[in-house]
């Protein structure tokens, strides 16, 4: 059987991918990042990726959600600005348009947390993918929906910049086999669909893998299973959002995002043992374990 070899991702690998604040920067050069995403009784997802974006440093947060739940997410990041879409089921075009907007002049998205499997918005991540060109994370109800029709993922120009943020059960999904099975073959995996759709695919779990549509596959080391609990995953989502909308680039930032994630991880690991702190606590850190290695 083939062998797959996969770099470490340590201390000295990311340092240098840490972006530097220019003297004379503002809030308009430090990445203007868009994120979509909640549902009704779903606002939390949303609101914990808003923040994680924040604390990995992006200069200006927009994040379009359905009106429903629009005050309680502007009132959950209160830094950011909210974009409220209507209902997604009924209106997306609505939806699409409201997007199409923000996305002007960004510098990266991300697309799912919170989000419901609305069968219309299918149509508007397709537009996101096709018609536009800023990097694109997507993750949650957003990977679910994509499942549904993988191929269009093949569809966007240009190469690596589309990052895919599935855990075991998303990913599983996507390729139609079981978690098992994709648990038995992450590295596998992760590259082969990298190399199918031309995307950054982050394998999420214990040991999480990054893999580069150019044949790189990275593992993480960083992390621990107080990890396992609601919300890291939308935090992990706003943080690679927020390394390429300062200008990281996309294989960088999936490298980035998972080893500091991990990091802070270890970090309230470390204070609280492997129980008991949050995805809120998560986000929190992130500035901490940046400077620590930076
Ligand atoms: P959902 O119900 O879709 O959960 P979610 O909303 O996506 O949660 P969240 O966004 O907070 O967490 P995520 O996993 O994205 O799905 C959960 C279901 O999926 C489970 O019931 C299960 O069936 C399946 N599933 C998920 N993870 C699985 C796994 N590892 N093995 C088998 N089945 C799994 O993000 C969590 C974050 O925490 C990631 O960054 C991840 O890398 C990190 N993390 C979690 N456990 C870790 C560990 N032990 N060590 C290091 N990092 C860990
Ligand atoms: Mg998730």
């Amino acid at each position: 059987e083939e062998k797959i070899f996969a770099y470490l991702l340590t201390d000295e690998v990311i340092r240098p991918l840490i972006p530097a604040r220019h003297i004379l920067g503002h809030k308009g050069t430090h990445g203007r990042a868009v994120l979509i995403g909640g549902s009704l009784g779903m606002s939390g997802a949303v609101i914990l990726a808003g923040k994680s974006a924040l604390r990995c440093g992006a200069g200006l947060l927009q994040i379009v959600t359905p009106e429903a739940i629009a005050e309680t997410v502007d009132l959950g990041v209160i830094e950011a600005t909210v974009w409220p879409a209507k209902d997604y089921e009924m209106l997306s075009v609505n939806a699409w348009s409201v997007i199409q907007e923000r996305l002007q002049g960004a510098d990266a998205c991300a697309v799912g947390p919170g989000l419901r499997q609305t069968e219309s918005f299918l149509n508007v991540i397709k537009n996101i993918l096709i018609e536009t060109d800023v990097p694109v994370v997507l993750d949650a109800d957003a990977l679910n929906l994509i499942s549904r029709e993988p191929d269009v993922l093949s569809l966007r120009k240009g190469r690596g910049n589309l990052i895919l943020t599935p855990h075991p059960g998303e990913m599983a999904r996507i390729c139609g086999c079981s978690i098992d099975e994709v648990q038995e073959n992450r590295l596998k995996i992760a590259l082969a669909k990298a190399l199918e759709w031309g995307a950054i695919v982050v394998l999420k779990g214990a040991g999480s893998v990054v893999a580069s549509p150019d044949g790189r596959v990275f593992l993480n080391p960083t992390g621990n299973a107080g990890l396992g609990t609601g919300g890291t995953g939308d935090v992990l989502t706003g943080s690679i959002m927020s390394w390429i909308a300062q200008g990281v680039p996309p294989l960088g930032a999936a490298c980035m995002g998972v080893y500091l994630h991990g990091k802070a991880g270890d970090v309230l690991k470390d204070q609280f043992g492997l129980s008991g702190f949050t995805a809120s606590e998560v986000a929190d850190c992130l500035p901490r374990v940046r400077k620590e290695i930076e």
